[in-house]
């Protein structure tokens, strides 16, 4: 979802832009990515490849979070200082700040506390990722940055119920509930929790504008600056969808973080802000997902 909608952003500039399918490397294999880096020789990488998935997945599948992340951006990191790119942008995400750090959350909160155990996994990775750009910064004067989306969604998402995320998630179960197909629209844990979704092409405009724009050492804030519960979030995708019938929520279910907003002071300070707003990018994405995914 992120690469394609950066490949789409970019389209709108003067570079030509190099892609590799996943059949022909393999990221978490160091000769491979070595290989392809020296003979490709790219001025700039956006590393936003990455195992990702909902708060189900996180929790079910750690090794494959630590693993694989941990080992992607390894390998991606230390052959682009070796072939001598000449900016890296890498995607972190915005469960790399402490389960109770204060809100909204600003870059500087980064390793100030415990993080939430359903993501810490991810997390973990996520914070070895900027601390490496950090590092090659330092010692090898490379201008490798990094950003903080916050809960991204849009076109090319991961439909499926038992990895994707919550907008996702819901979409399907409203679109499956509104066809009769099951008993209502069923949302996971108390709904209370609080989440600042943005769309992928919100972030994916920001990233080029950071390429552009952006050399430093901490971590950017991406995000709407704005955050909804999760029961909201679910009244408006079923208003979205045309569902009118019964939500009920499974306790069973993990919350995970209590809320997760981004402080976006620093990024608009960079003259940049989100201008999806939440409805118009959920009719959209609902959009894609009839033309795409749905079996009607
Ligand atoms: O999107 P989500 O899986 O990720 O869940 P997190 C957000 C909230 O929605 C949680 C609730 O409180 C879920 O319990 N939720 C309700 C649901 N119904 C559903 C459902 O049907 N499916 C899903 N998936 N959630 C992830 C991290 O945390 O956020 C990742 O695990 C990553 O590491 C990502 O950082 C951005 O916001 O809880």
């Amino acid at each position: 979802m992120v690469g394609s909608a950066i490949a789409r952003r970019l389209d709108r500039e003067d570079c030509e832009i190099l892609k590799v399918p996943r059949a022909e490397v393999d990221l978490r294999r160091q000769a491979e990515v070595e290989d392809w880096l020296a003979a490709n020789k790219p001025d700039a990488v956006v590393l936003c490849a990455a195992t990702v998935g909902g708060i189900l997945a996180n929790q079910t599948r750690p090794a494959e979070f630590i693993y694989d992340n941990t080992v992607i951006e390894t390998n991606i990191i230390h052959s682009a200082y070796r072939v001598g790119v000449q900016k890296l942008l890498f995607m972190g995400s915005a469960c790399i700040y402490p389960r109770d750090a204060e809100q909204p959350m600003a870059e500087e909160a980064l390793l100030t506390g415990p993080l939430e155990p359903t993501n810490q996994w991810y997390a973990i990775a996520k914070i070895a990722g900027i601390k490496m750009c950090q590092a090659y910064r330092q010692q090898y004067g490379c201008d490798f940055i990094s950003a903080q989306p916050n809960n991204l969604y849009g076109p090319y998402d991961n439909f499926d119920l038992a990895s994707s995320h919550v907008i996702p998630a819901l979409m399907v179960k409203a679109h499956q509930a509104k066809l009769g197909k099951s008993n209502g629209l069923e949302i996971w844990g108390t709904g209370t929790p609080k989440r600042e979704f943005l769309h992928v092409d919100d972030l994916a405009d920001a990233a080029v504008h950071l390429l552009k724009i952006y050399s430093d050492e901490i971590q950017i804030n991406i995000g709407t600056g704005e955050e909804v519960t999760i029961a909201e979030l679910a009244r408006l995708i079923a208003d979205t969808v045309g569902f009118e019938g019964d939500v009920r929520f499974d306790k069973s279910k993990p919350d995970g973080a209590p809320r997760k907003l981004l402080d976006v002071r620093r990024m608009k300070g960079l003259d940049w802000e989100a201008e999806i707003a939440l409805a118009d990018g959920l009719a959209e994405t609902y959009r894609w997902y009839l033309e795409n995914v749905a079996e009607v």
